[in-house]
């Protein structure tokens, strides 16, 4: 056969970067970086670059499954969709529609379909029992964006391009190429600031590689964001620095928020953050006095105690400073059309849940909560479970209990590629598809809510079939819906509809001439984006550069929140940090000397499903590792390459440790997504040797952040002591 070449783009991760891949029949024999991408402009890493191995790696399952005990055997679609359907019709009658749940994980919500069809289908089935990877990463900026712009999909961006200050907390782009924003090649784009005589500060308890490759490093104690923030705010007013004729023309609450940060003295934040009071003024001042700034934070944040304030003082920094609408500050995102508006009301219907009446965010429950709606008894207890592109056995809080919690379920469904640690408990395995065999458009937040400094839009076809029996995620939500008896959003006319486009797509001939179904709704998602049908799009294999996003378009334009200004005090929040951050403040300078652990990203990782490609995992790769610094290992009489014990009141975990003055004293990295060794579906990862990081996570109502639901992978308190000084006191040496 000979070789063709088809443009894509990658959905790893938020870059999206264009791909061009050369293809040998179904063979993918080889990818590059798409150099004519608009975007991207021929930008792609290693994961990207090597995608096939995911795609084609040996233990792809490729038929429906069923485990009977500890053996797998393959069974039809027909099979499955019966069982699965009679066992949820079963559970729906003796027990009521919570006793479904569902989780969807990271990958889905790079397909803009997926989440639209399996929302669709959690409605259908009447059940309140929705949890996402939301609650382990970013609901905290939902939250934020819900109350002070007016909806939950109005979101704000660094317009790194231009601006001349950009002060990052928490986050390695680097290595995970940021989150919230379209940012091909970032490192460049970063070191580009600094090249116009700009800076870049990164605020993290670790040196990362991003800043060792540009910008200064300013050290931060784990979870002491807020406190360092609410004293940037402080201080901001201080200095003279807040736009106080822009802040009353176009907000509403300056007066309140200025109380609120008013007693967050630079001294007090010093005595928690580690950051001298000296050293934040200098900050405050640098960001002041620039052109144009912006403060930019992540996961590093999200995933702390206090994500919905600190996230919330930190964009009423860049908004009350005079940098948000401005060009070189920080732009409000505009998708292909007005997303933000239409998601102004989606969390109106809220409910609580059963576990801890904690208030459901988005329809959705935090994650955090899952093992005991599981394992605690009681009315609308969940039994049957649907899992969708995840792996919250690794990914999300308490894994010990989360395994408890698995293994007693009365129906659990995993729909993946790879038959992951989660399911391993799955009495069902259907097997989606690899995103190369899927059509799509953008990321739902770059194409429907525009964070993308250089907006830009692109339709790929799927490259290649689906191998074996796999099936378009599309397909399988239909027929689950079907024989589950539970209509696609709760309505029978739709889901009525959808069968019959199935039932034609089927016919001989005809089917050929029907648009399949994904096809079909990108086609109608573009049209209602202007952007024409699929047919003018595939004539832009590169994608179309759309226009950027000025400043000036936002403020006192299309602000949805009351009285059309943006709310600088919400009470939800000014509540919470009035209840909450004097507490914690004083919590976190009684901590005293213990170890606070972190979570770290690594290149060759991609949360839990990357070990299984022998390329990620060679040589010293092979495990995740405790990362500290040189006094610390000294204190605990441990070396590097020394194995450790990391406990606390959740669980404990030996660790290996790599010693690197690149942490701060008293902090330690785990990256997450390791501890394989029971997937006996991952072949290669089985046989690593890492641990996992989420053993050591809190779940449960405690632990979460209460208004988000956020879990807390960052700033965990945990004791480590060296595995040789216990064997030797065992041994009584
Ligand atoms: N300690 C700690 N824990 C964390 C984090 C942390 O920083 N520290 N980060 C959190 C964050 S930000 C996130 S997003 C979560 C991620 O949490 P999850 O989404 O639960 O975990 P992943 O490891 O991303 O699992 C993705 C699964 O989807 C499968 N998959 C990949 N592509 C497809 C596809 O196209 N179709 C289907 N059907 N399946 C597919 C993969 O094989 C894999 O099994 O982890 C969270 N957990
Ligand atoms: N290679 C790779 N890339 C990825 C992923 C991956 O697993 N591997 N995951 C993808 C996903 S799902 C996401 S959500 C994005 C996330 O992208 P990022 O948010 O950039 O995630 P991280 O690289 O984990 O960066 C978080 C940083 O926060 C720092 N940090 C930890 N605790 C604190 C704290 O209390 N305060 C401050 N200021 N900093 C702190 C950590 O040291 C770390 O450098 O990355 C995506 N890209
Ligand atoms: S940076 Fe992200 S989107 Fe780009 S190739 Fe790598 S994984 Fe894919
Ligand atoms: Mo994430």
């Amino acid at each position: 056969m000979s070789t063709t070449q088809k443009t894509t783009f990658c959905r790893i991760c938020e870059n999206q970067c264009g791909l061009r891949v050369s293809l040998d029949g179904e063979r993918i024999t080889h990818i590059e970086p798409d150099t004519e991408h608009v975007a991207s402009r021929g930008y792609a890493c290693i994961k990207g670059l090597s995608f096939q191995n995911m795609r084609d790696n040996p233990d792809r399952i490729t038929t429906p499954m069923k485990r009977d005990g500890e053996r797998w055997h393959a069974i039809s679609w027909q099979q499955a969709f019966q069982e699965i359907g009679r066992k949820v019709r079963q559970l729906r009658d003796d027990h009521g529609d919570d006793s479904l749940g569902l989780y969807f994980g990271n990958p889905i919500s790079f397909s803009p379909l997926m989440p639209i069809f399996f929302t669709g289908f959690a409605q259908g089935l009447g059940t309140r029992k929705l949890f996402t990877t939301g609650s382990l990463d970013c609901n905290n900026k939902f939250l934020v964006s819900q109350h002070m712009y007016g909806s939950p999909m109005a979101l704000t961006f660094p317009d790194i391009d231009h601006l001349d200050c950009l002060i990052m907390l928490g986050s390695n782009p680097s290595v995970s190429k940021m989150s919230f924003i379209n940012l091909p090649d970032p490192v460049r784009r970063l070191k580009a600031i600094e090249a116009r005589g700009g800076s870049v500060i990164h605020i993290n308890p670790r040196r990362t590689e991003t800043a060792k490759a540009l910008g200064e490093q300013c050290f931060i104690r784990p979870d002491t964001d807020v406190f360092f923030l609410a004293a940037f705010l402080r201080e901001l007013f201080e200095q003279g620095a807040v736009d106080r004729k822009r802040a009353s023309q176009f907000m509403e609450g300056l007066e309140e928020l200025e109380a609120l940060v008013s007693p967050w003295t630079a001294e007090r934040q010093a005595a928690v953050t580690g950051i001298s009071a000296d050293s934040l003024r200098k900050l405050v001042q640098r960001y002041g006095s620039a052109k144009g700034a912006a403060l930019y934070g992540s996961t590093g944040i999200n995933q702390g105690s206090n994500g919905s304030v600190a996230f919330w003082l930190l964009e009423c920094i860049n908004a009350v400073s005079g940098n948000l609408d401005k060009r070189g500050g920080s732009l409000m995102g505009r998708g292909i059309f007005d997303y933000a508006k239409a998601t102004t009301g989606a969390d109106d219907q809220v409910f609580h849940s059963r576990i801890g009446h904690t208030r459901s965010f988005l329809g959705t429950l935090p994650t955090p909560l899952l093992a005991d709606e599981i394992l605690e008894e009681g009315q609308d207890r969940i039994r049957g479970l649907f899992v969708i592109a995840g792996n919250p056995l690794l990914t999300s809080t308490n894994s010990r209990k989360t395994a408890k919690a698995l293994a007693s379920l009365e129906l659990l469904v995993a729909v993946d590629i790879l038959r992951n640690e989660t399911a391993e408990y799955a009495h069902y395995f259907l097997p989606g598809t690899h995103f190369s065999e899927r059509p799509d458009i953008p990321f739902t937040f770059f194409s429907f809510s525009g964070l993308m400094p250089e907006p830009w839009f692109q339709y790929t076809d799927a490259l290649l079939p689906p191998p074996g029996d796999c099936r378009d995620e599309s397909w399988i939500i239909r027929q689950l819906a079907k024989h589950c008896r539970a209509p696609l959003f709760g309505s029978r006319l739709l889901q009525g509809s959808m069968n019959i486009g199935g039932k034609l797509g089927q016919l001989p001939g005809l089917g050929a001439r029907l648009t399949p179904m994904p096809e079909r709704l990108l086609g109608l998602i573009s049209r209602a984006g202007k952007l024409g049908g699929l047919g003018a799009l595939r004539k832009h294999p590169h994608g179309i550069a759309l226009p950027a996003i000025d400043g000036n378009s936002y403020l006192g334009k299309r602000v949805l929140a009351r009285n059309g200004k943006v709310q600088l005090a919400p009470a939800l929040l000014v509540n919470l940090a009035n209840e909450r951050l004097a507490d914690r403040y004083e919590q976190a300078r009684q901590s005293g000397d213990g170890f606070k652990l972190i979570t770290k990203r690594e290149r060759f990782s991609h949360n839990s499903w990357t070990h299984n490609d022998p390329a990620y995992i060679k040589g010293k790769r092979r495990q995740n590792y405790l990362y500290i610094h040189p006094d610390d290992a000294q204190k605990l009489g441990a070396n590097d390459g020394e194995e450790v014990e990391v406990s606390n009141e959740i669980g404990a975990v030996i660790a290996c440790l790599a010693v690197s003055d690149d942490l701060m004293p008293g902090t330690v990295a785990l990256p997450h997504g390791w501890g394989h060794e029971i997937a006996s579906g991952l072949s290669v990862a089985r046989k690593t040797c890492g641990v996992n990081a989420n053993i050591l996570a809190a779940d449960g109502p405690d632990a979460i952040e209460p208004v988000s639901g956020m879990a807390q992978f960052n700033g965990i308190a945990v004791n480590i002591r060296s595995t040789r000084t216990a064997t030797a006191q065992k041994l009584g040496q």
